[in-house]
């Protein structure tokens, strides 16, 4: 299967971890939105909305990484990500949701500000950053450190929920954020217990060149 993306997005890594909780392999095709030298050259049909990931398997062109879990999940259901049970896979899906929410109110914008704006020569928006950081990511962790509890957040083992939670505050860390201890800890010893999982441990391993290159340290998230 080949991986189009780069792990260092969200959602390029959420295909990642679940490929690995599965035992997938899969050829990483690196692909960067903002950089065009990154693009296949039929790149508006693989992606039509232009984001990544995407995923080839064959024949078979897959976008969006929400689609690509259940693909996967229906395809190699050995072992899901998504849970069989009613009401666990309802919340599974909703905290997916939610991180959806995340993604789009705190990362992207802080992303955007720190990451994406000084790369096209502009200058951040401190004051917009700032406003994220204690007004909007307080609600969201709030909620969240509310269904953290001492294993997975959904039913007996890793879900699609764990994923896209996991996913995210990888990249909040990356951007020189944490999670405070003091003020959300379930949350907090949550995300510390999942980094040591053996599937975020390969993957920050795998990544680690990426983070590097960028100047993302990972030494927030070493145990
Ligand atoms: N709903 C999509 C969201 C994908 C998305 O937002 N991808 C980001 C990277 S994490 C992207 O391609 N950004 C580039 C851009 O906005 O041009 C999914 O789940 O795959």
């Amino acid at each position: 299967m080949k991986l189009h993306g780069v792990p260092l997005s969200v959602h390029t890594r959420k295909v990642q971890l679940a490929l690995r909780a599965k035992g997938l392999d899969h050829e990483l095709n690196v692909v960067i939105p903002i950089l065009p030298e990154t693009l296949p050259t039929n790149w508006s049909q693989l992606s039509p909305t232009g984001l990544i990931p995407v995923i080839e398997d064959g024949d078979f062109i897959l976008p969006d990484s929400s689609a690509i879990l259940q693909y996967l999940d229906a395809k190699h259901p050995a072992i899901p990500v998504i849970p069989a049970d009613p009401r666990e896979r309802g919340r599974a899906l909703w905290i997916e949701a939610y991180l959806g929410a995340f993604f789009r109110d705190v990362i992207h914008p802080l992303f955007h500000q720190r990451v994406v704006a000084p790369m096209q020569g502009g200058a951040p928006d401190t004051g917009l950053s700032d406003r994220v950081l204690s007004e909007v990511a307080p609600r969201y962790f709030g909620y969240l450190g509310g269904e953290a509890r001492s294993g997975w957040l959904v039913g007996e083992a890793l879900s699609i929920a764990d994923i896209a939670v996991g996913t995210n505050l990888v990249l909040f860390h990356y951007l020189g954020e944490t999670v405070s201890p003091a003020r959300y800890p379930a949350l907090s010893a949550y995300f510390r217990r999942l980094v040591t999982t053996p599937i975020f441990v390969e993957q920050l391993a795998a990544e680690k060149p990426f983070a590097e290159q960028m100047g993302f340290s990972q030494d927030s998230l070493a145990a």
